[in-house]
């Protein structure tokens, strides 16, 4: 204490004090962080600091999260599917003759938008104003897709923690999951064990309601899932993933009668809802008109409306689906809507006030819950994606929101940024090679990986059989047409499947048939040895969907620790020279940690940082990568 204080000294600081013996003998002063815990969070911002912002970090605003008080008889959609059973509910649906409205923010907006990189504290800030405020919500799509993935990988906390923690504080509307049928939330069919498993889990830690698809409108993919959700009593929304244009007339592969039809088969296996997912924003006005008023006719389940926003035409979409009488729409908190993210929330409640169709939301107080997601946005703002306006290029080249905003930095790390243009052309070539298909997460992904594939090898649909005849392609490809990934309408193209497999024969029964059950103890057994921990089904799951993923998640949290409650613009951009913040570094610790000093690189190319942890300075060590 007394030599801290001589070193924090106005005069020592400015060199006015003979201090030879003190400088000469540092080790006189403990100035090395206290506990391990100060130490990584120290370590964790200097790395930042000094091999990415640079000490240039901009100022951001702070969220402000309205002030509310919840009502003791707060109620909503999830206590009358807890009261009454996914029937009840559906009962309830019918009864409506509001426009049901789906928030998507805290999953498809943010995937769509900033590549899935939002933190569970931004939303678990706001989550009891939006249980209040939002109490009309129908559900709230807060998990699944790319989710579960990018929580392990790159914001290095667990989405199961997520869930839970959300589900607390949202007592009183459905939480909604993106499931990809037999994909759950990976890229890759797993043993039918494992998808029961994960839905038992999911259901069991908040999910209410899971939204199924299969990525090539397969029905057979869907079935393990949606009887296990079935099983589970919770609400199954199964998928026609739309694609085309049932418009044009010149195109006969994805018509009207081919989604009534597949509607009809999805009301047979027992789904509670039907969804009409469109994730590239291909639905136009009078396309989603036609189609609800026809599928309005065919069947009697509910039908919940997904769009994107990408051409500048989705609330136009969602008025004529809602004039038509569709039961449900997904929108984003408009802060978080538009272009690549879903149609606009609050502007959609706005439209429809004063008429048959009018939400019931007060929009001052939905304009509460946007501006907060307007100030947590440009924390983000390095994951958007360049689009600026609407645009109509979607529709030729038909690429969902979900992978818009992750396509670019994927071409770039191919070093094909220069040609993310010819990319986009490659992208529709492709897609009419393979005989035009539904693009989505996984078959979205494939199309994506052999596009750049053909790019970077100087491939087109002419040369692609002479030049690629040795050529390894994408393990996408590989899956897809080894029928791994499902059985697409119409089949695979002979040629080029006998092409990308080189001898191997591919399959046409469902994928789950062939896989070996997931041995859960095996893993339970592997985790609990090599890591120390006690395993829960959690950890078993994230370790069996994302092995890779989630031992280097494990190994993080040794070298950083949990730094789940940091605030985001420290997490992503450390500290400014002279800026101070707090870091709770367990549940109630909280350490004031100011950056008073960056050094400058020394000849082993390292710098010294000098902080203030809790008034105490501190010093560390970091290597300058530049
Ligand atoms: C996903 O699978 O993550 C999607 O958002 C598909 O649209
Ligand atoms: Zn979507």
């Amino acid at each position: 204490g007394f030599l801290i204080n001589v070193l924090n000294h106005e005069a020592f600081l400015k060199g006015e004090c003979h201090t030879n013996f003190i400088v000469e003998n540092p080790s006189l002063f403990d100035i090395a962080p206290k506990s391990n815990k100060e130490l990584k969070v120290l370590q964790y911002i200097g790395e930042k600091v000094v091999n990415e912002s640079k000490g240039n970090k901009k100022e951001f605003d702070v969220p402000v999260v309205p002030q509310v008080e919840r009502p003791d008889d707060l109620r909503g959609t999830k206590q009358i599917l807890d009261e009454l059973g996914p029937k009840g509910l559906v009962d309830w649906i019918h009864s409506q003759d509001k426009l049901l409205l789906t928030d998507s923010t805290m999953r498809d907006a943010h995937q769509s938008l900033m590549a899935t990189r939002v933190r569970t504290r931004d939303m678990v800030k706001i989550a009891k104003a939006t249980s209040v405020l939002a109490k009309d919500l129908f559900s709230l799509e807060m998990w699944g897709g790319a989710t579960f993935d990018v929580s392990y990988r790159f914001l290095k906390e667990s989405p199961w923690e997520r869930l839970e923690e959300l589900r607390k504080r949202i007592p009183n509307i459905l939480l909604q999951m993106l499931l990809r049928g037999s994909n759950g939330v990976g890229y890759k069919n797993y043993p039918d064990n494992v998808i029961r498993e994960f839905i038992k889990q999911s259901s069991k830690s908040g999910i209410d309601l899971f939204r199924i698809f299969d990525s090539l409108n397969w029905l057979k993919g869907m079935e393990i899932a949606i009887d296990e959700v079935l099983n589970n009593n919770k609400i199954a929304e199964a998928c026609i993933c739309y694609t085309g244009d049932i418009l044009d007339t010149t195109r006969d592969k994805y018509t009207l009668k081919y989604y009534v039809d597949m509607a009809k088969q999805i009301e047979k296996t027992g789904a509670h809802i039907l969804a009409i997912k469109d994730m590239a924003a291909l639905l136009k006005p009078y396309a989603a008109d036609k189609l609800i008023r026809a599928l309005k006719q065919e069947i009697s389940i509910p039908i919940h409306l997904h769009t994107h926003d990408t051409s500048g035409n989705g609330v136009a979409t969602l008025i004529m689906a809602a004039e038509a009488g569709v039961d449900i729409v997904d929108t984003a908190f408009n802060s978080m809507s538009g272009l690549t993210s879903q149609p606009a929330l609050n502007s959609i409640v706005a439209a429809l006030e004063n008429t048959s169709r009018a939400t019931g939301f007060n929009l001052e107080d939905m304009e509460e819950i946007s501006r907060y997601w307007g100030a947590v946005r440009p924390v983000y703002s390095q994951f958007e994606s360049d689009l600026k306006s609407g645009t109509t290029e979607v529709y030729k080249y038909e690429i969902p929101g979900g992978q818009y905003s992750n396509l670019k930095p994927q071409v770039e790390s191919f070093g094909l940024g220069h040609r993310f243009k010819e990319v986009k052309e490659m992208y529709k070539t492709v897609n009419d090679m393979v005989g035009d298909i539904t693009k989505v997460t996984p078959s979205s992904k494939m199309v994506g990986d052999m596009a750049i594939f053909m790019v970077q090898n100087n491939l087109t649909p002419e040369n692609i059989h002479d030049k690629a005849k040795e050529m390894a392609f994408p393990d996408s490809v590989v899956t897809y047409f080894k029928g791994m990934m499902g059985q697409p309408m119409g089949g695979f193209p002979e040629d080029l499947q006998k092409l990308v497999l080189k001898g191997d024969t591919p399959i046409s029964c469902r994928p789950g048939e062939l896989l070996e059950p997931e041995d859960f103890e095996v893993a339970r057994e592997y985790l609990a040895n090599k890591y120390n921990m006690t395993p829960d089904m959690k950890d078993i799951l994230a370790y069996i969907l994302y092995p890779k993923v989630y031992e280097d998640y494990l190994l993080y949290l040794k070298d950083y620790g949990d730094l789940s409650r940091m605030g985001s613009d420290i997490f992503f951009h450390g500290l400014a020279e002279g800026e101070t913040c707090e870091v709770e570094i367990a549940e109630g610790k909280i350490i004031v940690v100011k950056l008073v000093e960056i050094g400058k690189v020394d000849s082993d190319g390292n710098r010294r940082l000098a902080f203030e942890v809790n008034n105490n300075r501190r010093e560390i060590t970091v290597h300058d990568k530049a």
